[in-house]
């Protein structure tokens, strides 16, 4: 049975479960409670050291990091390819789950980390807060969420990973003009990986900057259509929990937006 530490609002879990149900492979989800800081308990850590969601066990095999996890479970199991199949269509599909593990990744720990957590946090001792940011094994992690509770939704680090969502729409935008998905005419790995951040601008209350984006609107319509996406993410959480997070999003918009201008 393949097993998925899993967390229903991390984006690189979001895309690993989108992948088993492209598969229509079953397996057990085992949630990591991020809040409570279960990932940095020993257990989990002798499992995934960087202390990360996901990590997915298969046939006694420890498998880490989304990416490849994604490109182990579509090479091990049978059933619909989610690679292209020419040599150069696989490097283009490399090139957008590269962008995402290189650059938009990181982005999302800037501008939907607090969306996620600043309220919470912000009722919370200070000093024990930072204490309990301070324990990640993650250097940069802790300082760019450290100076994010500190700074709020005006640090310099929020614009930056702004920045990145604002140019990875641009390049949507540009590549669709020419098909229906990322990589030629049939869905690959790289709709799979970039749709979780996709779904957070539109559903979490960033859809602003999707405004003038029609092909990506219509890619994201067409990607929300499928089963995959109703069991992989809509349905993971209750829709008066969607609408807490737009509703954040949404408040917090006003001052983001100011980093874009
Ligand atoms: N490169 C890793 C990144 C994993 C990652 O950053 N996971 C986040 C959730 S999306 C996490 O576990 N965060 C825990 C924390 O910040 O304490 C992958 O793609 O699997």
């Amino acid at each position: 049975m393949i097993r998925l530490y899993d967390s229903p609002v991390s984006p690189c879990c979001m895309k690993v479960r989108l992948c088993l149900a492209e598969k229509a492979l079953n397996y057990e989800s085992v949630a990591v409670d991020l809040g409570g800081k279960a990932n940095l308990e020993a257990e989990y850590l002798a499992m995934n050291p960087k202390g990360v969601v996901p990590t997915l066990v298969d046939d006694g095999s420890t498998i880490l990091e989304s990416t490849l996890i994604n490109e182990y479970l579509d090479e091990k199991y049978p059933g619909a390819s989610l690679k292209p199949s020419s040599p150069e269509e696989k490097v283009s599909m490399r090139l957008w789950t590269k962008l995402i593990d290189e650059e938009l990744h990181p982005a999302n720990g800037a501008v939907i980390w607090p969306i996620l957590s600043l309220e919470r946090l912000s009722q919370r001792d200070p000093d024990e807060v930072i204490e309990s940011l301070s324990r990640h094994p993650d250097p940069k992690r802790v300082a760019r969420q450290t100076t994010i509770f500190q700074e709020g939704y005006g640090a310099q680090v929020v614009g930056e990973g702004l920045k990145v969502f604002a140019k990875t729409l641009e390049k949507l935008e540009s590549s669709l003009a020419h098909s229906e998905y990322l990589v030629g005419e049939r869905i690959s790995l790289a709709d799979i990986g970039i749709l979780p951040y996709v779904n957070e601008v539109i559903r979490f209350g960033l859809d602003q900057m999707a405004e003038d984006k029609p092909l990506t609107r219509a890619w994201f319509d067409r990607m929300a259509a499928r089963d995959s996406y109703g069991v992989a993410i809509a349905g993971v959480l209750g829709e008066a929990q969607w609408d807490a997070i737009a509703d954040r999003g949404r408040k917090a918009w006003p001052e983001m937006r100011n980093h874009l201008s």
